[in-house]
């Protein structure tokens, strides 16, 4: 194989040299804010340090709506360039040596080896995820009225053997999850008997759950709507529970931030889920009114604190079956999706350090007290923090970039990727997510 650009250590040091003078003093002055209210400032970095999550294969491509899509020079081809661009990532912010494949859009040719080629990068395979909400050349059976709870038998079949075929792989690729996102649902009033689309739901998901390696966990994704548009079969998390408990002690609800009415409580559902030993952990992303895929922290960073802030205080109890799987499940529609998703896993990190931030004695006692104000502020005061001096500090001292996106783009790794990347003709970037 032609030796492919990258971006190597020394360019990052380099770099980083520049701005360390001023991320010294900044960290030096918040370490010292931070031992006025009894916290040592190296217990957040090693927290930041500890936080991982995976880039999922489809998210390095540029995305798009049902109305277009603006493919970027330079992006990736195939699942290898994929890998090279999650590398990268990796690379510059030190929280991502997780990849998750969609199937069939990044199926491998030959398991062994990309696992192999993702290893000497760094990387390992994170949730499997399945395809059949499309179709696919050369499919025997459609998934126009639905999949795994589809009508007729053969179409059903026909599912979860994909969802099976996508075990297989991941089981090949070392994963240890597989995530059920189906579209399923009706159009229209009457459609569908809803009672039946739900019964046939479960006969077929207990099929794949008896596939599962005793190792392994499914992940059942809920989306209240989209494809369907009136009614669909797992639209929100009581049905993705209900599920769950009837599928077994390795089903969970995994929930992506983006499959939820505007306003809905987000934080509650994710403390319900911690509470009932079911949470499977989730896609993140942001959204103003539907399923908008956008970046992480860019519409509601306050909401995105809120649910760390539950996550955190479960981490802290020790919560019983608390082991959530974190996933970036975004579009980069007008962004580089590189960028994009550096910034991203930046703004998880940040979440989750001003979580750790929260003074949880004075919290209860807020509580206890009813002084719905004073727990307020609680809250507010760690958002409040500006922990940016600890991302970085925690970036650099892992061989990470201080500021990823700058780095980033004056390496020319895009430029790079564009003259090793000509368009080769007939490859449409899969799915328009
Ligand atoms: C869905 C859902 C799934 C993702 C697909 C592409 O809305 O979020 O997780 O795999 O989009
Ligand atoms: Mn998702
Ligand atoms: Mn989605």
């Amino acid at each position: 194989m032609p030796t492919h650009f990258e971006i190597d250590d020394s360019f990052i040091s380099e770099h980083n040299q520049k701005t360390n003078d001023w991320v010294e003093e900044d960290y030096e002055h918040l370490s010292k804010k931070l031992r006025r209210q009894n916290v040592d400032i190296e217990d957040l970095v090693a927290k930041a340090q500890g936080f991982r999550v995976a880039i999922p294969s489809w998210g390095v491509g540029t995305g798009g709506t049902r109305f277009a899509r603006f493919p970027a020079a330079g992006e990736p081809r195939d699942i290898y360039e994929k890998l090279e661009d999650c590398a990268t990532i990796f690379k510059l912010v030190c929280s991502t040596p997780a990849v998750s494949l969609h199937i069939p859009w990044d199926k491998p040719a030959d398991a062994g080896d990309l696992r192999e080629f993702a290893r000497q990068r760094g990387l390992h395979f994170d949730a499997m995820n399945s395809n059949t909400f499309q179709d696919q050349p050369g499919q025997k059976h459609s998934y126009k009225f639905g999949s795994l709870t589809h009508p007729e038998r053969l179409v059903r079949e026909q599912a979860i053997a994909h969802n099976i075929e996508c075990i297989e792989i991941g089981k090949a690729l070392g994963s240890k999850a597989h995530t059920v996102w189906i579209g399923d649902g009706g159009n229209f009033p009457g459609q569908q008997h809803i009672r039946r689309a739900l019964e046939r739901y479960l006969e077929s998901m207990r099929e794949i759950y008896a596939a599962l390696p005793d190792d392994w966990r499914v992940f059942i994704e809920h989306k209240f709507y989209e494809p369907a548009f009136y009614s669909t079969v797992i639209n929100d998390w009581g049905t993705s529970y209900y599920c769950a408990r009837e599928l077994g002690s390795k089903a969970f609800c995994l929930v992506d931030l983006g499959h939820h009415a505007p306003n809905v409580n987000i934080e509650m559902i994710v403390a319900r889920l911690i509470q009932f030993g079911k949470l499977a952990g989730f896609h993140f992303n942001d959204s103003k009114y539907g399923d908008d895929d956008l970046d992480s922290g860019s519409v509601k960073p306050f909401q995105l604190f809120l649910i760390f802030n539950e996550l955190v205080d479960a981490e802290l109890n020790q919560e019983p079956y608390f082991n959530p799987a974190y996933m970036l499940d975004q579009s980069h529609n007008v962004t580089d999706p590189i960028e994009s998703l550096m910034m991203s896993a930046a703004e998880l990190v940040r979440a989750y350090v001003q979580a750790h931030l929260v003074d949880r004695q004075e919290l209860s006692d807020a509580q206890e007290k009813c002084d719905p104000l004073r727990a307020l502020a609680t809250l507010k005061q760690a958002f409040t923090t500006d922990v940016a001096p600890i991302l970085a500090v925690a970036r650099a001292r892992a061989g990470g970039a201080i500021d990823p996106i700058r780095t980033f783009r004056e390496s020319g790794y895009r430029q790079r990727k564009a003259e090793e990347r000509p368009v080769r003709k007939g490859t449409a970037a899969s799915g328009i997510v």
